[in-house]
């Protein structure tokens, strides 16, 4: 089963490949020489985050560099390699296997993703590049000695911090690689200095290297191109959830939140592209939904997580005020905290919090049942989030994308010292 999903994912992508081959403007005859084959096969483009980033953060990046890669296409075929989950800080259970090497496909659509780039997964790549070699390597980095004015430029530097080794042996560069490291090196590496956006290494990608796979590793160095633009939400419209994920938490909304698509008004398409809500068009489960993001935030952002006790009080309040008995908690907080925080809320509202089963915890690990409660928080009449949590941040943007009334979504809990309460900055969707 699980061979013949990878040979028809293989073939799947190949199809893709061609069909973008297709439209290059690199056309030549299909029966003309090995030359004309040699230049359409694609060139890869791999790339890496700063290791103690969070998933949600990476999610980010990849829109970035999915961008690039889509205009990189422009000039010639190219395919994204995801990189694999390995150890994210977060994912801290134990008793579920190793939380390592996963791939894209256990968490995203990649079928939706490649709507909009091409894309394929790492172990696919290494099939395909048949040696356990990626070409070159640039490290990005910021500028040593800092700056005063923005400027967007980009320059081979001298490594300011190198996490890549020599090894003499082999003359090639040792690495991480997504959790590779015993397997797969560098033939080349170099570090670069840049300032600017994530397009700005498009020229260099095209002039200054041939080589067929580059890899961009801290990729989170270079921004958006142009954040909140109709391209920007393109790639976020295309990166939807697996359908296993979105069907484990559709099934709990039905089960105990008396909430459905067809009722709630957030039926998808099932292209992305087919999909154009307007505020107010999605209505949600009537049902509060929170974020209520804890663990190392009580430390470090400290003026803004509330107290169990008064984040109670701001939940009831607003389920009060909606007229919701249901509120769904989504939380990285140790059952103790839940149970408190259930406590202070009371009998009056039904509270509830998904509570994967073993297997599903095997399956889907800590990044899966993450996921799933997004997307549960997704569907609710009512959002309310944790300030400058990238977690609540794309529970909003998934909000953007089924249509809810913006009120309903852009909202935070507060620390009971912060009078002013700001609420989140709304990034609407552009279409
Ligand atoms: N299941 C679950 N996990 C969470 C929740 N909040 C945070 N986490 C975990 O903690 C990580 C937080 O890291 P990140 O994605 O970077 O979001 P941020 O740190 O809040 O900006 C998530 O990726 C999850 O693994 C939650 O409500 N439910
Ligand atoms: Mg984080």
């Amino acid at each position: 089963m699980a061979l013949a999903f990878r040979v028809l994912s293989l073939f799947l992508l190949v199809c893709t490949l061609r069909v973008f081959s297709e439209h290059s403007e690199h056309e030549h005859d299909l029966n003309g020489a090995s030359e004309d084959l040699k230049y359409r096969e694609p060139r890869y483009l791999l790339y890496d985050v700063n290791p103690g980033e969070g998933f949600n953060l990476r999610r980010d990046v990849y829109m970035r560099i999915a961008v690039l890669v889509r205009s990189l296409n422009e000039d010639g075929p190219w395919t994204l390699v995801l990189p694999p989950w390995s150890r994210l800080y977060h994912w801290r259970s134990r008793d579920v296997g190793p939380q390592e090497r996963i791939p894209w496909s256990l968490f995203f659509d990649l079928d939706s993703l490649r709507e909009f780039v091409p894309v394929m997964e790492f172990h696919e790549f290494l099939e395909v590049n048949k040696k356990n070699t990626i070409d070159e390597v640039y490290y990005l980095q910021h500028y040593k000695e800092g700056w005063d004015k923005w400027e967007e430029k980009m320059d081979k530097r001298p490594c300011i911090t190198n996490p890549y080794d020599w090894n003499p042996e082999s003359q090639h560069w040792y690495g991480w690689f997504f959790g590779y490291n015993d397997e797969v090196e560098a033939l080349k590496m170099e570090c670069i200095s840049v300032m600017g956006h994530a397009g700005i290494l498009k020229p260099f990608l095209l002039k200054n290297t041939s080589a067929r796979s580059v890899m961009l590793d801290r990729a989170e160095t270079v921004l958006h191109d142009r954040y909140g633009d109709a391209v920007f939400w393109q790639v976020r419209r295309s990166m939807r959830f697996s359908k296993q994920l979105r069907d484990i938490g559709d099934a709990f909304r039905a089960e105990f939140l008396d909430s459905t698509d067809a009722k709630d008004k957030t039926v998808v398409e099932k292209s992305w592209k087919n999909m154009k809500r307007k505020h107010g068009d999605a209505l949600g489960g009537p049902y509060l939904a929170v974020h209520l993001r804890r663990a190392d935030f009580v430390r470090v952002r400290e003026k803004d997580v509330p107290s169990l006790k008064f984040a109670a009080k701001q939940l009831k309040d607003l389920a009060e005020k909606h007229s919701l008995n249901k509120i769904f908690v989504a939380t990285d907080a140790p059952m103790d905290e839940y149970k408190l925080l259930k406590g202070y809320i009371g009998d009056s509202y039904e509270v509830f919090k998904f509570e994967p089963t073993k297997q599903m915890r095997k399956d889907f690990k800590d990044g899966g049942v993450a996921i799933i409660d997004q997307w549960i928080c997704a569907h609710a009449r009512l959002f309310v989030g944790t300030r400058e949590s990238t977690f609540s941040f794309r529970i909003q943007d998934e909000r953007e994308i089924l249509g809810f009334n913006p009120d309903m979504t852009f909202n935070r809990l507060c620390h009971e010292k912060d009078k002013k309460c700001e609420q989140p900055t709304r990034w609407h969707i552009e279409y």
